[in-house]
This record gives C-alpha cells, structure tokens and sequence, in this order.
C-alpha cells in the first residue's frame, strides 16, 4: 500500500489538500485527482502543489467509523456539553475557526478552558495516513464526506479526546460536523454563510492527554477506517 498527500497553496496561504492510502494499481488514478483538486480549487489559483507518496510498511490500525447523523434541529451547544466540552472552550473553538489565519491542519483545545495545547502555530496537526474502506457498498456516500469521516473518526478515537468541530474553509461549501466518539458524526447545516474562508478543525481533549502519543497517531500511524 501507498500513502498520498497533497497540498496546495498560493503565497503560502493554504487552498486545498487531499490524502488516501491506496494499492499501487490506484496511484495514477489518486495522483490525477488529486492534481485537478490542487489545480482547479474554488478557492483560487496555486503556486505551489505538493505531492508525497510513501510506501506504507507498518500494519494499518482498524477503526471503526463514527456514526453519521443528520439532524437539523440539533445545536452544537447541546453536543459539546453533552461531550464534556464547556461553554468557553466551544467559544474559544469558533475564535480560532473565524480568525484569519488559514490553518492547514487541526488544532488542539483544552475541553475545560479552551486554552490552546499544541504548538504547531499556523500548520496546525495534520490527520494524516488514512483510507477510507466502505463495506456499505448500498449506500452511496461522498467523497467529501469519506474524507472528513475518516478524518474524523481518526480525531475521536484516541484516549482523553472529547470532541471536534470542523467547518470547511471552502468558499460555497457550507456543512460542517461536530464529532465525538460517543456522539458519532453531526452533520451541521448551514453553518457558515457562503463566499468566505473562515473554517477550520478545532479538537477538544483533556488536558492531561498524552499529545505527543496522539499527534504521532494522526500524523503517522496508518489508520483504515471502516464504513
Ligand atoms: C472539508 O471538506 O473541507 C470539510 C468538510 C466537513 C463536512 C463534510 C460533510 O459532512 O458534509
């Protein structure tokens, strides 16, 4: 197996980015898509595009996708309390996701204070070395939603993690997620107005949760996640 990263950027101010493990036989084809994403973005022309391949040598970690709910009554203020994250953290969260700054990868909370714990500044962690396995094969499912599913999943499954918020920082796609292990996956409707940048992943965890273990699980563990 082989892991594919792309990302793509225009002054360095990040656009797009996209990431897959998959047989030798699919490189060609991920390798295509992944460049016409990187090239045509809706949120604008690039001058830099970078694509990674490695081979993948470690065993894959299984895990099992979250649940995906749709419920457009619910408030995402019910699911951080009810996930142990407080009122000031899920501010502190939206601070972070309206700012302006770009983030290419996610970054960490404290659930209790809402103070940041890693120390990644503008890059942020990066959900990295995952493939997305459908075994669902009825149900049709996008490729935007496998990608944040397992991204995800990923985030939530990892001991002392209690919750995530993500909103897209493309310009007209305007659903995000609140996600927790327990809770599963949210889909969260109109939640940004369309025709700005603002977004980003916010994950909230305890403070005592072993972050160095936990950001080498998303950034380098081969991680398969099964749908
Ligand atoms: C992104 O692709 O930028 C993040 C999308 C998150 C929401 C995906 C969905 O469930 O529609």
């Amino acid at each position: 197996m082989y892991s594919i990263k792309m990302r793509a950027s225009n002054n360095d101010i990040h656009i797009s980015g996209a990431e897959t493990i998959c047989e030798f036989e699919d490189l060609e084809k991920n390798l295509k898509k992944f460049f016409k994403k990187g090239f045509y973005h809706e949120n604008g022309a690039i001058d830099f595009l970078n694509l990674k391949i490695e081979k993948i040598t470690e065993p894959m970690q299984k895990l099992q996708a979250l649940t995906i709910k749709e419920n457009k009554d619910i408030r995402i203020k019910d699911l951080a309390n009810k996930s142990g994250v407080s009122e000031k953290a899920l501010e502190q969260g939206f601070i972070h996701i309206k700012n302006d700054v770009t983030y290419t990868g996610a970054i960490v909370l404290s659930a209790r204070t809402g103070e940041r714990l890693d120390l990644t500044g503008n890059r942020g962690v990066r959900v990295t070395s995952f493939a997305f396995k459908n075994e669902k094969q009825s149900e049709n499912i996008s490729e935007r939603v496998k990608d944040a599913l397992a991204i995800a999943t990923s985030i939530n499954s990892f001991e002392g993690v209690k919750g995530e918020l993500c909103v897209s920082d493309d310009l007209s796609y305007t659903t995000g997620y609140y996600a927790s292990f327990n809770l599963g996956y949210h889909r969260i409707f109109n939640i940004k107005s369309e025709g700005t940048r603002i977004g980003g992943r916010v994950i909230f965890v305890d403070e005592d949760i072993d972050l160095k273990k936990y950001i080498a699980f998303l950034e380098q563990r081969p991680k398969q996640i099964i749908y």
